[in-house]
């Protein structure tokens, strides 16, 4: 029979899983790490305020909580965590010495997952966290898979648009510079209908991989847009650095060397490639939508002039076509 755990086992991240272990007794605390050291990383702490603390800086995977400590309860700090963006998330296992249903229901209509009672029997503690780790994970993952494109594993629109606004909205508070590079596959429909709808599908996926290899800063993204479209988001990039970019992914891809022996350029698969930049201090009235629109106007352009070629524009400055 597979089992939860069988059933989950993909979502187990390979690191080991990251526990907060909160409790004013230290005697207590050191319970629990001997019951859980082994195959956690664990965090410690013996405060309320300082449970707040290592939770938003470590971002545990789960917290083992005591209901009562002196300066705030479980119960205040689990509010806290609920209330901050950051810790929201993480799911909260109460531990107490107090028990009976009333506490147990207390203690679970406040948001915590699980009530483990005192003194703790180490193999429930350890089935326990397991379970609830298992369902962390597994939550994790469909959030994950919520934001990827499934043919290409890629960021998807959904990513994207969400992105571009948090972006846009970076550059408008630093002054920054912020780079779109839009990506659509020339004569696509032609080479589905010559090598079949599969052999475009492993197409569109090495293209992807090809983008992904080539776009490497930790705050860059590569999103599937569209059918055959790709949107590279370069935030703190100049207009100069984004055309030189969008120039090696042309080259790129090029040189993955698809065969299209059917209106392919060169007998190969290419790209266009439209590029927009928003240069520095912002204008009033300006929206993301302003910096989609000019790639995509560059990129409309790049297939007039012939396809696989990148013509490039700054928001704000006349187009200048490359
Ligand atoms: P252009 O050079 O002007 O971009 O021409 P094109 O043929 O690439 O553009 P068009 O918009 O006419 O056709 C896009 C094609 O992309 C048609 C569509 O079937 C194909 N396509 C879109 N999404 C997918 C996909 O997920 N898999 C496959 N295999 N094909 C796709
Ligand atoms: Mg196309």
């Amino acid at each position: 029979m597979t089992g939860l755990a069988e059933i989950a086992a993909p979502a187990w991240p390979a690191r080991k899983p990251r526990l907060l272990l909160v409790d004013d007794q230290p005697l207590h605390l050191q319970v629990l790490y001997r019951t859980l050291s082994a195959e956690h990383q664990l965090f410690m702490a013996t405060s309320g305020e300082q449970a707040l603390k290592v939770a938003r800086e470590q971002r545990p995977d789960l917290i083992l909580l005591d209901v009562v400590m002196p300066d705030a309860d479980g119960f205040a700090v689990l509010r806290q965590l609920r209330a901050q963006r950051d810790t929201a998330d993480i799911p909260v296992i109460f531990v107490t010495a107090h028990s009976g249903e009333d506490i147990e229901t207390q203690c679970l209509e406040a948001g915590a997952v699980d009530f483990i009672p005192k003194p703790v029997n180490p193999s429930v503690v350890r089935a326990r966290v397991r379970t609830h780790l298992t369902l962390k994970f597994q939550s994790d993952l469909l959030r994950a898979l919520a934001f990827i494109d499934g043919l290409t594993g890629v960021a998807n629109r959904r990513q994207f648009d969400e992105r571009l606004s948090i972006e846009w909205a970076r550059a408008q508070r630093h002054g920054s510079a912020l780079s779109l590079i839009l990506v659509d596959v020339d004569h696509f429909k032609s080479y589905n209908d010559h090598y079949g709808h599969q052999a475009g599908d492993d197409a569109l996926r090495r293209v992807a991989a090809c983008l992904r290899e080539h776009v490497r800063r930790g705050t860059d993204l590569v999103a599937r847009y569209g059918g055959e479209e790709f949107a590279c988001l370069l935030p703190d990039t100049t207009a100069e650095d984004a055309r030189a970019l969008a120039q090696q992914l042309l080259e790129a891809v090029r040189l993955l060397a698809i065969p299209h022996h059917h209106g392919g350029i060169g007998g190969v698969l290419t790209a266009s490639f439209g590029v927009a930049t928003r240069a520095g201090a912002s204008r009033p009235g300006w929206q993301p939508a302003a910096l989609l629109g000019l790639a995509d106007a560059q990129l409309y352009e790049a297939k007039r002039l012939g396809r696989a070629r990148v013509c490039a524009a700054v928001l704000g400055e006349d187009a200048a076509a490359g």
